[in-house]
């Protein structure tokens, strides 16, 4: 049997399941290199010292509390719900979700208050029960492992606290949101006891990762301007320090290069086109070491 404790870092992620396809894109993104077959149960990397386990997502936070594996991607829904002793290291901007309470779209229920003695059904009945607790709500939790949504449909709950995405399920299945209890997106944890020589790996990971999560907020833009609106056009693109300015044959005129942010990105581009910007180029950035 192949030794996994040696010295290598182990990260645990989802075997087989909606955060799986964006960890591994993740981890190969960083320049990760390691091979995957089905029914494998880990992975070795073989160009960085780190070995990948592959667990229920529901395994990871205890695997990574007790040491058993140094770092996992998990959501963070599943962290909170298990209120597991691991230290949350990056949040990695995929498995966007949210708990939400719903109720049946003809119900009476219009908030959390008017839950006193109404049945509710979950997945997650300790977030659950530590929300009605805050509310000083007496609810009766119904525990389900899956298909929350379909419980009220069969009088087995009044309302669901369950996560949502998209939204289209609590719509198949007739239900409303009312309230969301929390945000979640997949996140890195780490055990919070690592030796010196793991955290020296560790960080080296992480500046991998920081590296293409950041690039993922940039775009790369070139274009041409008139020397003379130079200083408006710094003002609209700053960049990272400063725009890079090199002179175009043509007389009067420069190429501009700088990044630009992916959330301000069009209305940036706009404001570039009218101070008189033009022949914009803009490239995607694979990764920026900030
Ligand atoms: O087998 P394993 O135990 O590893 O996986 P799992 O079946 O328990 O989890 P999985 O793969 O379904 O989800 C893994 C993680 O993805 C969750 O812990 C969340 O962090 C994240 N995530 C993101 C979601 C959703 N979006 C999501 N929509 N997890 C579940 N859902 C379910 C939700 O429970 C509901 O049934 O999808 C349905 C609603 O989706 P929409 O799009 O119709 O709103
Ligand atoms: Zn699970």
């Amino acid at each position: 049997m192949k030794n996994l404790n040696n010295g290598s870092i182990k990260l645990a992620i989802q075997k087989n399941g909606r955060l799986t396809e964006s960890t591994l894109g993740l981890l190969k993104s960083a320049g990760l290199e390691f091979e995957i077959y089905k029914q494998q149960l880990f992975s070795s990397c073989w160009n960085f010292p780190l070995n990948i386990i592959y667990l229920r997502d529901d395994d990871i936070p205890d695997y990574v509390a007790s040491g058993a594996v140094d770092l996992g991607i998990v959501g963070e829904n599943i962290i909170l719900e298990q209120k597991s002793k691991v230290s949350i290291q990056l949040k990695l901007g995929f498995g966007y979700c949210s708990l939400c309470l719903a109720v049946p779209k003809e119900s009476f229920i219009t908030s959390s208050s008017e839950l006193n003695n109404k049945k509710i059904a979950t997945s997650y009945p300790q977030s659950t029960k530590r929300y009605l607790d805050e509310k000083g709500i007496e609810g009766e939790i119904v525990k389900i492992n899956g298909s929350v949504e379909i419980a009220p449909a069969l009088a087995m709950a009044d309302a669901v606290i369950d996560l949502v995405s998209s939204g289209s399920t609590l719509a198949l299945n007739d239900l409303r949101v009312i309230e969301r209890i929390f945000n979640s997106q997949a996140v890195l944890i780490k055990n919070t006891y690592l030796s010196k020589e793991k955290k020296v790996i560790v960080q080296k990971l992480l500046t991998r990762l920081n590296g293409v999560l950041a690039a993922q907020n940039y775009k790369y833009v070139m274009m041409n301007a008139p020397t003379s609106i130079l200083k408006i056009i710094q003002k609209i693109v700053p960049g990272l320090k400063s725009p890079t300015v090199s002179p175009l044959s043509t007389k009067g005129w420069i190429s501009i290069q700088t990044v630009i942010k992916e959330d301000i990105f069009w209305e940036t581009i706009e404001k570039l086109k009218e101070a008189g910007a033009t022949g914009i180029l803009v490239l995607p950035v694979e990764k920026l070491i900030l």
